[in-house]
């Protein structure tokens, strides 16, 4: 428990101060305030000292300037269980501050009503998040609050304990803060941004305005430039990081010799994907895994684009070709509206964030997993037959849900030989979708592919329509209440099943 003998407060939004000063006044707290806060308080009767008493200057620069001094700043960080900072801060005469309630100056409201430049520029606060981070740095005897919400749990936990706060409580607190300056300063960098003409041409249609902010602290695709060609559309990107990903996959999977591995991607979706012993050949098949959808697609590689690669584009139209490198004469017989991008293959294990009506959502990555992998069926796998399969649990892992992949094998290449993906049902997935594309393809022996499911089978039904197309093999998480009767459907259809106990949703 911290307790809390001075609080700092400096508020834009003055809902529920007064409830608050209330609770802090019963414990004997000293409230110290800026102007606006201040003027409330003293009006509501309570006894503020004003901020200009420790920072040893009243406000400046029409307001620009009332919170942020050494003093300041020194009363909330300096370390309260270090004696070295406890001398230091009797010397400088810093007394300390245990409770800050800040809330910034309203930007986003701002921008809401369309205000003038200039009145965005001066909602951009400065002092608030300075005052803020400080605190919350130092949450080990600091509380911070940093919006009116927070305040009834305060108050209660405060008045319970009688002027204090656990770590717990406070550690909460300070990682609010940081949400609540990562999120204003996003805010500010887009409207400037924006403001700068800095963006996308548009965003996925074109009356959507659009551009893209590079994470400083990390390398990766929204740092690479397109060597030529138009600039990279928000589409453009969509697809390129689908497609990167996938081929960052499949290198890794192949551990350290990796062959030469192509994916194409359409719309989010990898519609092509081998790996082969010569650069063409893998490009050729990944290409021809779905002809159809290949054309306009994004292309990576890893390996470098040669003359010979270059020609095999000359009569094709793709949007971008990602890989390792570019010769100069490969280069000049790419069609000059074609973008290209050299990536590395290396996977970056970042959080992946995705927005959401008020908010973000964060994750990891999706890692593949084999070391579970099981024969449940009678029928077992032959040792190529499973390499077979973790390829093809591989494919479907960077297909969106719901998802099927049907894989082949020849001698040491792999390939996406068929696949359906984004349906709402599975059974629609292989029924409709795998069992249409397998006859544009005239593909009618499907005995040595292995189809593989990126979640469980919920019913047999869909074993029942694998083995009516002549598959023979299957890969899936398994999972479902139905497991028992899906395996028994296998054994009974003479299908081989593998389960990995690891699922691969993609939404
Ligand atoms: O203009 S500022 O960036 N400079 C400062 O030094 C400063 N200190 C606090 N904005 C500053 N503030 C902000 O003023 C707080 O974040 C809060 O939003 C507001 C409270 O002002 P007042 O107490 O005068 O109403």
């Amino acid at each position: 428990m911290a307790q809390i003998r001075r609080a700092l407060l400096s508020v834009s939004d003055k809902t529920g101060l007064l409830d608050l000063a209330k609770a802090l006044a019963a414990q004997n707290v000293e409230l110290i305030a800026s102007g606006g806060t201040a003027k409330t308080l003293q009006e509501a009767g309570y006894q503020v000292t004003p901020v200009e008493n420790l920072s040893g200057k009243g406000e400046a620069f029409q307001g620009r300037m009332k919170t942020i001094s050494f003093e300041i700043a020194s009363s909330l960080l300096f370390r309260r269980e270090d004696p070295q900072d406890i001398a230091q801060a009797k010397d400088l005469n810093i007394e300390p501050i245990d409770l800050l309630v800040v809330n910034l100056y309203p930007f986003h409201e701002t921008l809401a009503k369309q205000g003038g430049f200039q009145e965005c520029i001066e909602n951009i606060d400065i002092g608030g998040p300075t005052l803020l981070r400080a605190g919350a740095k130092n949450f080990r005897s600091v509380t911070v609050l940093c919006e009116p919400a927070q305040y009834p749990q305060f108050i209660s936990e405060f008045t319970e304990s009688k002027g204090a706060t656990t770590f717990e409580f406070r550690q909460k607190c300070a990682a609010q803060v940081y949400t609540m300056t990562a999120f204003y300063d996003l805010a500010i960098a887009g409207y400037l941004n924006q403001q700068a003409g800095a963006g996308l041409r548009y965003g996925e249609n074109p009356h959507q305005k659009a551009f893209v902010l590079k994470d400083p602290f990390q390398e990766g695709l929204a740092h690479s430039r397109s060597l030529q060609g138009k600039e990279m559309s928000y589409n453009n990107y969509l697809d390129a990081d689908f497609a990167l990903k996938t081929l960052q996959d499949v290198h890794s999977w192949q551990g350290g010799k990796a062959l030469p591995t192509a994916v194409v991607v359409k719309h989010n979706t990898p519609c092509g994907l081998a790996l082969a012993e010569t650069p063409l050949r893998a490009l050729e098949k990944a290409w021809k895994g779905d002809e159809k959808s290949s054309f306009g697609g994004i292309i990576a590689l890893n390996f470098p684009v040669t003359d010979e690669l270059a020609a095999f584009f000359s009569e094709k139209f793709v949007e971008v070709i990602l890989a390792p490198s570019f010769t100069d004469s490969a280069r000049e017989k790419l069609k000059k509206n074609c973008r290209i991008m050299e990536v590395g293959t290396q996977a970056k294990n970042s959080w992946q964030v995705r927005s959401i009506e008020g908010g973000l959502l964060v994750q990891q990555q999706d890692t593949f997993d084999l070391s579970n992998m099981k024969v449940v069926t009678a029928k077992t796998f032959a040792d190529d037959k499973k390499r077979l399969a973790s390829f093809a649990m591989l494919a479907v892992k960077n297909l969106k849900s719901n998802a099927i992949a049907i894989c082949s094998q020849d001698g040491p290449e792999f390939e996406l030989t068929t696949m359906g993906s984004g349906q709402t049902n599975r059974i629609d997935c292989i029924e409709k979708l795998i069992t249409s594309r397998l006859e544009d393809k005239k593909i009618t022996d499907v005995s040595e592919v292995v189809l593989a499911s990126d979640a469980f089978f919920p019913f047999a039904d869909s074993v029942q329509v694998a083995a009516k197309l002549g598959v023979k093999y299957i890969i899936q998480p398994g999972g479902s209440v139905k497991d028992s009767e899906v395996i028994a459907e296998a054994d009974r259809l003479g299908i081989a099943m593998m389960f990995t106990g690891r699922r691969h949703f993609l939404h």
